[in-house]
């Protein structure tokens, strides 16, 4: 059993933070589950454009206000404390946060580290990790 608490992992290396969010990994593939789980947080005020073209992504709400907006389409979903949302067709949207939004996601097939966005919004496939860049998502507004 693996037993893993917030405060364990703060400021590790599992503690990745980009621009628009910080994401505390408590499950990676090294766990063996087969998925990832991340306490992620959203910081107020921010959007940021997400397509992960590699990766399903399953988003629980536990704090906080916020939308998702699918691109092209513009149908939008309020997000609060008790939504989930899934991007089981690896949708392209805009994530915004009013306040802090505190998401606990995961990742199938699950994030094997330290992944940032790349220039698409998306994480590498786990073959193409080594050239990942830096969360460059949240200029445009
Ligand atoms: C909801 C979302 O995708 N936010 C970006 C960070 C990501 N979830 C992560 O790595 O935890």
């Amino acid at each position: 059993m693996i037993v893993r608490r917030l405060k364990d992992i703060l400021g590790t290396s599992r503690d990745v933070k980009a621009q628009n969010w910080a994401s505390r990994r408590l499950l990676l593939q090294e766990d063996g589950m087969g998925f990832s789980m991340h306490h992620t947080v959203i910081y107020a005020g921010t959007q940021t454009h997400i397509r992960y073209q590699h990766h399903l992504e399953g988003v629980y709400c536990i704090d906080g206000i916020g939308s998702v907006e699918l691109i092209p389409s513009g149908v939008t979903f309020r997000i609060e404390a008790g939504t989930l949302y899934a991007l089981n067709k690896h949708d392209e949207h805009w994530l915004r946060a009013e306040t802090d939004l505190h998401l606990i996601c995961t990742f199938n097939p699950p994030l094997t580290g330290n992944e940032m966005h790349d220039e698409n919004g998306a994480y590498a496939a786990a073959a193409e990790i080594t050239r990942v860049e830096a969360d460059q998502t949240m200029q445009e507004s």
